[in-house]
């Protein structure tokens, strides 16, 4: 379990403040994506669907992470000792275990790649996103032996290269065919992917490399709170923009008049 820090009231109020944000904007994402499927076409709302259940089920979580910060901590003196209570870490990991495939399946279902392409393909990298946050888990409740979880670390890394192979080149593929704007779309994606995934292993690395442990109990919250909200809410936003702009461009989007030729 987690070792807690003592924390300054400012170093506090920050993770409580970004997780209280992170839980506003997974409620108003979910909505958005529920709310927007209508103004996409048919064949591109279950990409929707998808995006609004990734944010419920973080909304959740977050709650639940909210609460157990809250409740390991109180206010002695000024400063915020450990209560006694630990700080669960596993809602984050579950929360993970749920999206990140369900992120995978949001990406191919706007792809709309074809089934016998899609299948295998979303099967390899679900298994690879399990096995990257079931070998991190381990490192992540490890907070004495910097070495060990250094090495569950580096195991996690190997399906997470996978995972960022496969998608990188899938996106290289699939802007073959499109008109500019989802080309475009499609190039942001790919980058917003990278960038904000990428956020998590460094997050992880805090501890190692060499920020105290203060510092580094607010690094890993607020980074993968920012992350989550990036990589589930931003991300969401793209697929919902990818969508509409297919939908306009093959005519399926319900109130949008192609210009007349
Ligand atoms: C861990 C452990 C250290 C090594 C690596 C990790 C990667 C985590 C990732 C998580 C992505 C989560 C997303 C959630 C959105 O819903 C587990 C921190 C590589 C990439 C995208």
């Amino acid at each position: 379990m987690n070792a807690l820090p003592t924390l300054t009231a400012d170093q506090f109020s920050l993770v409580y403040n970004i997780l209280s944000f992170t839980i506003a904007t997974m409620g108003a994402s979910f909505l958005f994506f529920v709310l927007g499927r209508q103004q996409v076409g048919i064949r591109y709302r279950p990409a929707l669907l998808v995006s609004a259940l990734v944010v419920a089920i973080a909304c959740y979580h977050y709650f639940r992470i909210f609460d157990s910060f809250e409740a390991a901590y109180s206010l002695v003196d000024g400063a915020y000792k450990p209560s006694g209570k630990p700080f669960n870490d596993a809602y984050r990991y579950v929360d993970w275990l749920l999206t990140v495939p369900l992120l995978l399946v949001e990406l191919v279902a706007v792809l709309q790649l074809s089934r016998t392409e899609s299948g295998p393909m979303l099967r390899n990298l679900a298994i690879a996103a399990v096995l990257m946050i079931g070998l991190g888990y381990p490192g992540e409740i490890e907070h004495n032996n910097m070495m060990v979880r250094g090495v569950w670390g580096a195991l996690s890394s190997i399906p997470f290269a996978y995972i960022l192979y496969v998608l990188w080149v899938r996106l290289g593929e699939a802007v073959k065919d499109q008109t500019d704007r989802v080309r475009n779309l499609l190039g942001t994606t790919r980058l917003v992917l990278l960038a904000t995934w990428g956020v998590y292993p460094i997050t992880y690395l805090l501890p190692q490399l060499g920020v105290d442990t203060q510092a580094a109990t607010v690094g890993i919250q607020v980074g993968y709170a920012l992350a989550d909200v990036a990589a589930k809410a931003g991300y969401g936003l793209l697929i919902y923009a990818i969508a509409r702009a297919k939908s306009e461009a093959d005519g399926s989007a319900p109130d949008f008049q192609p210009a007349a030729a």
